[in-house]
């Protein structure tokens, strides 16, 4: 067997994002790498906690309440704190928006930078206890000339954010994206999945369909032409783990469809749009994908609230194409 050297000249993501910002020739202020050195330690801090809380809960007989008598946080609420903290002391952000916070947090001045971050701490969080993937979502927007930080500034379209990503560290800073793994020992993310492409067709189909009976007309259309396709075609197969970074991760890497569309139940769909739909379409859509309510280009949404809903269809630029196509043709 050939054994090789180990590389002795590491891509760090840290490395990758300064000398793309040098490339591009950007007036870099060092701010946004400071920004990402921030996120980056709150998902070390949050990957650390998700593997502790495992083992307090095989312990968990002993009671609910740790050795130093604190009652245990849910992970969700504990990795929302770890993020607030981590981007209120970057010095680095102006506002920030979380799934877990009802009102968004405007940064007081002594502490103020110039960038808005929106995110999901910790999405998938009924897998927690499963020990399946779970990660979290950022999306990054500049405050707007002369603000000085309101939700008007997260008020945008997505196309508007410049970041998005999730749970094995997956990055765009609007030119490609990139895949990180952590390195455990060194503690830092190494770049794993330079240039990350999405299959133009897949043949993967994520959805919940538990929810069928709810789904609008061109939905059922469209799944039923993948599931019982003219021959020569072949059906497509069923990935779906509930975890929308892990379905999203899958999809970029081996293309497919993935879709939470909004049902008769459902009136808006479920995925939230600030830090869910938008950093999972810019990254898509940055890896050559398509992402799609079905009618309209994600990204082009004007939001209104921070907390808004959107139906979601993205992956594969032939594969979200065909649901598009559903949607123009069944009434
Ligand atoms: P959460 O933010 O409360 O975890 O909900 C979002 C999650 C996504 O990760 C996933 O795509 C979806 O909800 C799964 O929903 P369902 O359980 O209805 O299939
Ligand atoms: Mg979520």
């Amino acid at each position: 067997a050939s054994e090789e050297a180990p590389s002795t000249d590491l891509i760090t993501l840290t490395r990758h994002v300064l000398s793309d910002q040098l490339r591009l020739g950007s007036a870099a202020t060092g701010d946004l790498t400071l920004l990402l050195t921030a996120i980056q330690v709150t998902s070390k801090f949050i990957a650390t906690n998700v593997r502790k809380a495992r083992l307090i809960n095989l312990v968990g007989l002993a009671g609910e309440t740790n050795v130093q008598g604190e009652e245990q946080k849910k992970l969700d609420v504990l990795s929302n704190d770890i993020m607030v903290n981590a981007l209120r002391a970057s010095g680095k952000t102006a506002v920030l928006v979380s799934e877990e916070l009802e009102d968004a947090i405007i940064i007081e001045e002594k502490n103020r930078g110039k960038y808005c971050v929106v995110f999901d701490p910790l999405d998938g969080s009924s897998n927690i206890d499963a020990g399946v993937n779970i990660g979290t979502i950022f999306g990054i927007y500049k405050v707007r000339p002369g603000s000085e930080g309101s939700i008007e500034d997260v008020l945008r379209p997505g196309n508007a954010s410049r970041y998005g990503s999730s749970a094995n560290l997956v990055l765009s800073t609007g030119s490609g994206v990139n895949g990180y793994t952590l390195d455990a020992a060194l503690g830092e993310f190494i770049l794993t999945h330079p240039n990350i492409t999405i299959p133009p067709r897949g043949k993967i189909y994520s959805f919940n369909e538990g929810n069928a009976m709810y789904f609008h007309a061109p939905v059922t259309a469209y799944l039923n032409s993948i599931k019982y396709p003219a021959p020569p075609k072949t059906p497509y197969s069923a990935r779906y783990i509930g975890s929308m970074v892990a379905d999203v991760h899958r999809t970029l890497l081996y293309g497919g469809i993935f879709g939470y569309p909004n049902d008769k139940k459902s009136k808006s769909g479920k995925l939230r749009l600030l830090y869910e739909a938008f950093p999972m379409a810019f990254l898509t859509e940055q890896a050559g994908g398509i992402a799609t309510t079905g009618t309209k280009r994600i990204l082009d949404i004007q939001p209104t609230s921070i907390h808004e809903r959107c139906s979601v269809f993205l992956g594969s630029r032939d594969d979200v194409s065909d649901v598009v196509k559903f949607f123009k043709e069944v009434p």
